[in-house]
């Protein structure tokens, strides 16, 4: 298991935790802005020194693109099965990894649901799910490769916070995330050049291939804001459009699998993602269809230029980005 400086203990805030969580509603479904309204007020109160590790990552993100909270308080006799449909049941109970990603969730800015993305839910199940497609979070027999989480919407999240209940049977499932200021000082200028200057086209997640638009597409550089900014994804961006975008694709992808960092989610770990930075991964793993599958709890989060946002949680229409124009500039030496 990694160690590092991006990982923080959370069990000696256990009692402090426990106590914030009693104090959210019981049912966030029934009234879900209502629910992180709760959990915003109620953020100001998290442990000081756990409250300015996630502030400060806020602030200024890290080198991991990545906070990992470990030992958070988890009742594992309290849970339910693992989920195997959606959506979730509006009278479904505050779980402990929801109480938990909220509160940090609303320190770093505001829920987010998709519109078009799993009925609009904000609280998201991740579950292993029979059938599911090579690129979706319920697949699990192929490698989720990395991917920036909707990277091609003007309404991009900035933060993806997961929390884990239940892990795979055989600890093998691998979370990777890599990030954007590990792989670039890896590059070479012509790479780091074309990767600035050369938009890449992109396909859209399925949840936004529609009848009237079955593939939307647009263009993006993978690298933007002095190469500290990242929008990759394994399986959306086309390959091969030209063999200069190729070969610096193929060196982007080598870098960001070496430096990526690997996590082994366990019940009471929580990743604050910041997914302006980074991609993510996850390899394959077995389930058993048996109710105690891996599960994981998540809610993408938009940070907020204001300090304090209107509403804590909003559900948004699907915007694709407009395309980024290609920059003509000097061929380099
Ligand atoms: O299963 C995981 O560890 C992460 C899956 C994923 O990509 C996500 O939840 O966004
Ligand atoms: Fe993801």
């Amino acid at each position: 298991m990694q160690t590092s400086m991006c990982t923080i203990d959370c069990s000696p805030f256990h009692d402090a935790l426990c106590e914030l969580k009693r104090r959210l509603p019981t049912h966030p479904r029934q009234d879900l802005a209502g629910f992180f309204s709760v959990a915003a007020q109620l953020s100001v109160e998290i442990p000081a020194p756990l409250l300015k590790r996630v502030s400060d990552f806020r602030q200024r993100g890290n080198d991991d693109g990545f906070l990992h909270l470990k030992g958070l308080p988890i009742d594992e006799d309290a849970l339910p099965p693992t989920p195997s449909s959606y959506p979730t049941p509006v009278d479904r109970p505050l779980l402990d990894t929801e109480a938990w990603i909220a509160l940090i969730g609303m320190v770093v800015g505001k829920a987010t649901g998709y519109k078009e993305n799993r009925f609009g839910s904000v609280f998201q199940d991740v579950y292993p799910a029979l059938g599911a497609h090579r690129l979706t979070a319920h697949n699990y027999d192929t490698e989720l490769r990395f991917h920036t989480e909707m990277a091609y919407h003007v309404q991009q999240p900035d933060y993806l916070v997961i929390a884990c209940a239940r892990a795979d049977h055989e600890h093998v499932a691998q979370t990777r995330i890599t990030s954007v200021r590990k792989i670039a000082p890896m590059l070479g200028e012509r790479d780091l050049h074309t990767l600035r200057t050369t938009p890449l086209q992109w396909h859209v997640d399925l949840a936004f291939r529609s009848d009237a638009d079955p593939d939307p597409t647009t263009r993006l550089f993978l690298l933007t804001d002095g190469d500290d900014n990242l929008r990759y994804d394994g399986s959306l961006i086309l390959p091969h459009e030209t063999e200069e975008a190729a070969e610096a694709l193929q060196a982007f992808s080598t870098a960001a699998d070496q430096v990526a960092a690997t996590v082994y989610l366990q019940p009471g770990d929580l990743v604050l993602i910041d997914n302006i930075r980074t991609s993510h991964a996850r390899t394959p793993f077995t389930p058993r269809f048996d109710g105690t599958d891996r599960w994981l709890t998540r809610i993408f989060v938009r940070g907020s230029s204001h300090s304090i946002p209107a509403r804590h949680a909003d559900v948004v229409p699907f915007q694709l980005r407009a395309p980024d124009q290609r920059i003509r500039s000097a061929a380099l030496a």
